[in-house]
């Protein structure tokens, strides 16, 4: 019998024990195991009652997503599940860790479930594209009721467990899975409790069934933000099924729209980007055995937009940070600034009322780079000029205790150039948070040229600790993301002097997923930054310098590419621009011509891919699924199309190759031409995703 799954019996009680590091994800084994004991168990004239439970740090987390997209193999989730539905003897699940998706379905298909106070129960199936495909969609309504299990199955995120308790989800807290699960055992068996079917129990969809808006509505609310999605939609129709149909009908509607998710581009996606997540946090080319270094004390210098922002990350995870400006009054203007920030997120619900005040606590302010001294990670958020970089630098490695990470912010300056001013370059290294930096996950690791391997693992394993999703990069201009992004800015300032509109060239882009488009995004951050240092290097932009000129800097200022009403962040097409832009090329003599969404959509993802290709050639990104995690995390790259690299890959390199050279003489830019990686793959008929395998 399996040895993956055990089985011990207690006074009448047989104890399964699943035990498949590391999250005892539902593998063929495991499944074969669980039906075997199970079987096993019922057949046993010794056993009254069992109890499920794992070994490990979690309750079995899920299906194996390994295993999607392989041929099935028995016996099937449902199979398991039905064994433990129809077992005569009360079954108990006893959990701790997370009990997800297959493992949460898994445990519905028991009596009874009791979890340990830390346990968190969930069904984040519609993360990875998919609905819950083994009864999820139609036992938890059954359980806690349409609502919750509404707002459980389409956002995705776990409850728990004293919120499992209070809507019926698990029936006791317990301080130890097996004792707790055998003693609760126990007790079902003295009070002689019937067994809870959940396939039988409709009573908490009684309201939903005489009233449909309670479901429809909490529906409405769950879908706000899930333009593009499929797999939302998809959940949504199957809790329907449990609402309007009988169980076993139910049942087949969530099969129906499991099957058709799971072969489906979105899935295939969003499953790539779980894994790509996790595959970025493993750091290229270092050597075996490596560990971070310890990082108890945390100082970050500057309490601007992104010092600030990178002191909440800290204090958001529960790590006291020490924020440290040169002169008292900015010094207070920064803590001022994040006090308001938390007390507007508990204001709006989405923080506690105490909160504020509890992670301001663990950020101390300081005047004065000497109380860096004692700190084991240094992250520098100063103006962004070299100049100014350098001099902290200077001063850090005075300051610094031997053997201190120093890390700087910087978005696009070169950590060489900074590490040179320090006697400890293998010390230094860049963490590119994105902002607000309080908010978005991404952080580029910049790798110098001489930074230790220790050092680099200790800024990844720093970022994962504050819920930051780390991906390590070279030295170059724009390292991964703001270089990309810039293939793609320069191709849309193009695509203006050749006729197109700010709003036509947003649209677009936009429709493709992406949260905003170029010229919107370029009014956010304020058109003066690159109009600054065009001055400064001597460029000219005609129709962006033209908006300056004429003071559009941008939200800013009520106008940029767009107008802006007051209080209003909606960016509105403004016929002054179209006037501006017209007067502009009529100057230049140019003649606008009409330029199709095809067109606009194809100049402004592949030179991105194709600057990707060039990233992977000179291994400023170590994979292709790297470049991919940068853009779903760092700009919102809509994860149901998995990253460029990704999308790349599905509409084929070969097309791509092809319209790149067409657009390369269509607008005498040379840039277009594809990237040599980029031809070698095309031409070999491959995938960039072959690149992962070798070669
Ligand atoms: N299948 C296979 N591998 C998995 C896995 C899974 N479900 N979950 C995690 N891993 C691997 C992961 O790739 C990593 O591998 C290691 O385990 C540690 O993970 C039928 C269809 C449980 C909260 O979506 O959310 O059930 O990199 O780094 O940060 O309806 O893993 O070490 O080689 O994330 O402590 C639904 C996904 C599946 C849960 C732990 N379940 N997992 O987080 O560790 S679909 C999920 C997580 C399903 C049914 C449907 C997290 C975690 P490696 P980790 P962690």
């Amino acid at each position: 019998m399996s040895e993956i799954v055990k089985a011990e019996h207690r006074d009448g009680i047989a104890t399964i024990t699943v035990d498949n590091p590391p999250v005892n994800a539902l593998s063929a084994a495991v499944r074969r195991g669980i039906l075997e004991r199970v079987n096993a168990a019922v057949a046993d004239s010794k056993v009254q009652a069992i109890v499920l439970t794992c070994a490990g740090r979690t309750f079995i987390a899920g299906a194996d997503i390994t295993e999607f997209g392989k041929p099935p193999q028995p016996p099937s989730l449902h199979e398991v599940i039905d064994a433990l539905d129809a077992s005569p003897k009360p079954i108990v699940a006893a959990i701790h860790g997370t009990a997800l998706g297959g493992g949460l379905e898994t445990a519905l298909g028991c009596h009874f479930r009791v979890a340990v106070k830390s346990a968190k129960l969930g069904l984040p199936e519609v993360k990875l594209g998919l609905l819950p495909g083994a009864g999820g969609t139609q036992r938890l309504p059954r359980a806690v009721g349409p609502e919750l299990a509404v707002q459980m199955i389409l956002g995705g995120n776990p409850i728990s467990a004293a919120e499992a308790l209070s809507h019926g989800l698990i029936d006791e807290v317990v301080d130890d899975t097996v004792a707790g699960g055998e003693a609760f055992a126990r007790k079902v068996l003295a009070e002689q409790r019937s067994l809870r079917r959940l396939r039988d129990d409709d009573s908490k969809l009684a309201a939903a069934r005489a009233d449909r808006s309670i479901f429809t509505n909490a529906v409405a609310a769950m879908t706000k933000k899930a333009r593009g999605f499929e797999a939302p939609f998809a959940c949504a129709d199957a809790i329907g099924a449990a609402i309007d149909l009988p169980f076993d009908e139910g049942m087949k509607r969530e099969r129906d729209g499991f099957l058709k998710l799971v072969v489906g581009d979105q899935s295939k996606a969003q499953r790539y980007a779980f894994f790509a997540e996790r595959e970025a946090a493993k750091v290229a080319g270092v050597p075996e055995g490596t560990k971070p270094r310890p990082v108890t004390k945390v100082a970050v210098i500057g309490a601007g937009t992104m010092g600030g922002g990178i002191a909440m990350s800290f204090a958001n995870a529960g790590i006291p940070v020490t924020l440290i400006e040169t002169g008292e009054q900015t010094l207070q203007r920064g803590l001022g600034i994040m006090q308001k920030n938390y007390e507007a997120s508990a204001a709006r619900g989405g923080l506690p009322p105490d909160a504020p005040a509890k992670r301001m606590a663990l950020i101390t302010g300081v005047v004065g780079l000497e109380n860096v001294k004692d700190a084991d990670l240094i992250i520098e958020a100063v103006f962004e000029t070299m100049a100014v970089k350098k001099e902290v630098f200077s001063a850090l490695d005075a300051y610094a205790k031997p053997g201190a990470v120093l890390a700087s912010n910087t978005s696009y300056l070169n950590i060489d150039a900074i590490a040179s001013v320090t006697k400890r370059p293998q010390d230094v290294l860049g963490m590119h948070f994105f902002s607000p930096a309080n908010v978005m996950k991404l952080c580029e690791i910049v790798r110098g040229v001489q930074t230790a391997p220790d050092a680099l693992l200790t800024a990844v394993t720093v970022a994962k600790a504050i819920a930051k999703v780390p991906v390590v990069v070279g030295v170059c201009d724009g390292f991964v993301g703001n270089r990309m992004l810039a293939a793609r800015s320069n191709q849309a300032e193009k695509l203006l002097f050749e006729g197109a509109l700010p709003q036509q060239v947003d649209a677009v882009v936009t429709k493709f997923g992406m949260p905003m488009g170029p010229f919107a995004m370029g009014d956010l951050a304020g058109l003066d930054i690159g109009w600054r240092s065009r001055q400064d290097r001597g460029i000219k932009s005609e129709i962006a310098d033209a908006l300056c000129e004429a003071g559009r800097f941008g939200q800013k200022t009520g106008k940029g590419y767009y107008a802006y009403e007051a209080g209003s962040r909606a960016p509105l097409p403004d016929p002054e621009v179209e006037t501006l832009i017209n007067d502009t090329l009529a100057k230049l003599g140019l003649k606008r011509r009409e330029i199709s969404d095809q067109e606009i959509l194809e100049r402004m993802i592949y030179p991105m891919i194709n600057e990707g290709a060039r990233i992977l050639e000179e291994k400023i990104a170590a994979r292709p699924s790297d470049i991919d995690v940068v853009w779903i995390y760092g700009y919102g790259w809509p994860v149901y199309r998995g990253g460029p690299m990704f999308y790349a890959d599905l509409v084929g390199l070969k097309p791509i190759a092809e319209r790149l050279s067409h657009y390369a003489k269509q607008t005498n830019d040379p840039s277009l031409e594809p990237a040599p990686l980029l031809k070698r793959l095309a031409d070999e008929g491959r995938t960039f995703a072959s690149l992962a395998k070798g070669g």
